[in-house]
């Protein structure tokens, strides 16, 4: 089975907990993607009615418009019924890595509203400890003084190697990424893994000019893992 067949396998399974009447948190990224699209499938089957979702990105927005799903937002629906979204790493407490997609803002201010929020993975995202695996974790920052800001979280966790960058489209690292909110992104790579998880996590709160990171620690209350022996479920 490929990654992308793997994905859509947990996201179909995700999917299986959207009952008619919910508000849904329609998550952002390749995984998330296939729950969207199934969501779609099964109101135009009739066999789903009256879902509002509630998209955690602009292309999430456009996905569910194209695709006929009605959409709100979080000052129409502040408390969500259920959240379905990918992430990038997955510890065995069901602690997350998101926002390599730019979206983590407002994956985050959805998903921390949600009654039950269901993350959808491939089994290569599984992890032992977040940070590990060396690749990203985003920091979303206000423009201004994102460089000096930059520097700043790289010293908070100097002892444990960490490198921070501010993410460009641009190989000369002039241009850079703005997310759906007008932020930028510096990303964080851990030369060992994050540790503490919610120390680092105050820590890199507390630096003015920081709007939020990609930690998402105690929100997801249950993960589904599609891999080559088949799909687990594992709830909190
Ligand atoms: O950027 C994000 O937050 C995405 O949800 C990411 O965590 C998972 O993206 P993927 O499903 O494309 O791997």
């Amino acid at each position: 089975l490929t990654q992308d067949e793997l994905k859509k396998i947990a996201a179909y399974k995700a999917v299986e907990y959207v009952e008619s009447n919910m508000v849904i948190g329609l998550g952002t990224g390749s995984t998330a993607k296939h729950a969207v699209d199934r969501i779609a499938e099964l109101l135009n089957q009739g066999k789903l009615h009256n879902i509002v979702g509630i998209p955690t990105s602009k292309k999430t927005y456009d996905q569910a418009v194209s695709l006929g799903i009605p959409l709100s937002d979080l000052n129409s629906h502040p408390v969500v019924d259920l959240s379905i979204d990918g992430a990038d790493e997955v510890d065995p407490f069901l602690n997350l890595v998101k926002g390599r997609g730019g979206s983590l803002l407002r994956e985050k201010m959805v998903e921390s509203s949600s009654k039950k929020f269901v993350v959808i993975v491939d089994e290569s995202k599984m992890v032992e400890h977040l940070g590990g695996s060396g690749l990203a974790m985003p920091v979303e920052v206000v423009p201004y003084g994102d460089l000096a800001v930059a520097k700043s979280l790289q010293a908070l966790f100097e002892d444990s190697g960490c490198v921070a960058k501010r993410r460009t489209l641009d190989l000369d690292g002039k241009v850079p990424f703005v997310t759906d909110n007008g932020n930028h992104i510096v990303e964080l790579f851990f030369k060992k893994d994050i540790g503490d998880l919610n120390a680092a996590s105050d820590k890199i709160l507390r630096i003015p000019g920081v709007v939020e990171h990609g930690m998402f620690l105690g929100l997801a209350t249950t993960v589904i893992v599609a891999g080559e022996l088949g799909v687990r479920v594992k709830d909190k």
